[in-house]
Formats: structure tokens, sequence, C-alpha cells
């Protein structure tokens, strides 16, 4: 939060942003994302957009980036803009700095409204932040809710299914530690407005591109189980991933190898450009990824972490991160051993 309320702009309550929003029907409104759009960002967006739609206004949803292939089940009929109307008033969902927007930067100070729920970054506008909420979709529920009591305001069937996938897309399928109590008390009530549950957990968590298939069969083939099943690793060189089509960055098999039962900490290593290796770690029972990557002049967060290594061959590689690793692993086992005597 720490920028947020030092400068100009206002911190405002789900009312007092319900109040902007509902006089938005009169006139163009550009309601935009930010950059690399994710399931929150834009079912934010096309939630607001729709609602200020079905009550006479005219909305669009814009985005500096390309809506990814996975989500176009998602924006399937709406036009998603690349470019800002002249004359609309600005709102933005889920945008936690004017970086965030991408080639909208140089328009942050025009803003009127930001919601967002990340709580770091920078306001460019009077705005909704709220660190609590797992996902900008809470906030935007929240103000719809607002919209319908208060205002009267009509809500299509979609605008519920928009919201349940900007949830369950920052959740992980309500997996996450960011879920609360609160998060499933309003995923029930989209289910219940006729949210599509089935085809949104299956679109946003389930399908996988044939570039994925090929990454994760990699993976699997090329895995290793270290420190006695603590720590499952994996790595790709460039040939190997030129032979199996996978495209610069796609490899990245963390997450697989976590998931093995038993293992504490997940790595995948993958050759960037020829002696240069990036590392992905993600750690199971607290164990502190970011940590053992700082070593190595890295960083992230205690589950989720990454760093580069430079000047070694895949051998090299992986020795430095079995090395590191398994100390943290040695390490961590004595503190449990001594919290349990
Ligand atoms: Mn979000």
């Amino acid at each position: 939060m720490a920028k947020m309320n030092e400068n100009e702009y206002k911190s405002l309550t789900e009312r007092e942003a319900a109040e902007i929003l509902a006089g938005m029907t009169a006139g163009r409104v550009d309601i935009v994302s930010h950059t690399s759009p994710d399931a929150d960002t834009l079912g934010s967006a096309l939630a607001l957009a729709a609602v200020i739609n079905e009550n006479g206004g005219d909305a669009e949803v814009v985005c500096s980036d390309r809506v990814p292939e996975y989500l176009c089940f998602l924006t399937e009929g709406v036009c998603i803009r690349s470019t800002l109307r002249e004359g609309a008033r600005r709102v933005s969902a889920d945008v936690a700095s004017p970086s965030q927007l991408g080639a909208f930067e140089r328009d942050a100070g025009t803003f009127s409204l930001m919601l967002d729920h990340h709580g770091t970054g920078e306001a460019f506008a009077d705005n909704v932040t709220e660190p609590g909420a797992a996902a900008c979709g809470e906030v935007v529920f929240r103000i719809v809710e607002i919209l319908v009591s208060e205002y009267g305001m009509r809500v299509p069937r979609c605008v519920y299914s928009y919201i349940y996938a900007a949830i369950s897309g920052d959740t992980g399928s309500f997996r996450f530690s960011n879920t609360t109590a609160e998060t499933h008390r309003i995923a029930a009530r989209l289910h219940e407005e006729g949210a599509d549950t089935v085809r949104i957990a299956h679109n946003l968590h389930a399908v996988k591109t044939l570039g994925e298939i090929a990454a994760l069969k990699l993976g699997l083939t090329n895995m290793k189980l270290l420190c006695g099943g603590r720590l499952a690793m994996t790595s790709a060189t460039l040939p190997e991933m030129k032979a199996c089509g996978i495209k610069d960055g796609d490899f990245s098999e963390a997450d697989e190898m976590r998931s093995v039962l038993g293992v504490y900490v997940g790595v995948s290593l993958r050759e960037s450009e020829p002696g240069v290796w990036r590392a992905s770690t993600r750690a199971n029972n607290g164990i502190d990824c970011a940590a053992v990557c700082a070593g190595f002049g890295g960083g992230g967060h205690r589950e989720a972490a990454g760093c580069t290594l430079r000047g070694v061959d895949r051998d090299g590689a992986e020795a430095a991160m079995a090395e590191a690793f398994g100390r943290a692993i040695a390490e961590f086992g004595s503190d449990k051993k001594e919290k349990d005597e």
C-alpha cells in the first residue's frame, strides 16, 4: 500500500466506485486491462463493460497486448480494442502501476478510476484497492451488487461467468493461499446466478496447448529424483527444445516437479543461450526458494523463485541446484526434527 495514499489520488470505497460507475452509463467508457492479460484482468473488465452496456452505456474493453489463446473462450463475441478511444472516460481493472498499462502508460494520468487488489504498485487514479481480495473480480462483484441494489442496474448472465473466471484464475481454481471463506461465498453466489463453472474450470485449468504437452513430455523424460526423493529436477537444452518444437521460454516444469509425492522442491532448468541456464523453483513444506535463488543472484517468493546460472553446462547447472537445495532440504529436515523433539 506504501505509495497508494501518499499522492494526490484518493482511496475510494466500493460504494463510491459504484457511484462513479453508475454515472458512466452515458458517454463512452474504456475499461482497460493490464499487459500480458490474465483471466482476472479480462474477466473483471468484461464484467464491468457488460453491466454498463446492459444499462444503456457505451463501454469497451481495451488491452495493449493480444488476448492469449487460452483465454479466447472468455472474450468470445466481444471485440477487445487495442487503442483507447478519444473522449472516453477510462477505468482500469487489476492494473497495479502505470507500467502495466503497456502502450497506454503515458495516458495513466487520464484515468477516472482504478479497481485493484494488489496493494503494491503506484496509483495513477482515484482507486479501490483491496489487498485482502483474492482477485480484482471480488472487488468487481461487490461493486456490481451495489449497482444492482442501489442503482437498480440490470446484470446480464454473462457477467457472473466473467467474474467467476476472474476469481478462478487468480486463485488457481481456489487452491492458492489467497482463497478465503469470502472467496467461496462469492463463488457460490456466482454459481447460483448461472456462472458456467465447469467450462471455466476446464478452459483455465485443464486445457494445455500441444506446445505445453511437448514441454511436459520432455520435462518428465528428463526428470531426476534427488536428495532421497525430496528434490525433483528436470532440464532442457536448446537443441532438445528445438527438436521437440518447444518455443523459446515455454519450458517451465517446476510445478510438475513439485507435484511428485514426497517432494519438497521442484526445479526446472532451461538453457536460454549456450552456457546460460534459467532456473525456476517451487517449494512445498516451507522451504525458502527465494533464499536459495538469492544465492545465485535471483529472487522471488518463498514458494516460487528463480535465478540464472552462467558459464555452466547442463551437468554444472544441475549440480549447483542439487547442492544448494540439498543443503536447504537437510537444514529443513534437522529444524523439523528439533521441533518435533
Ligand atoms: Mn488479479
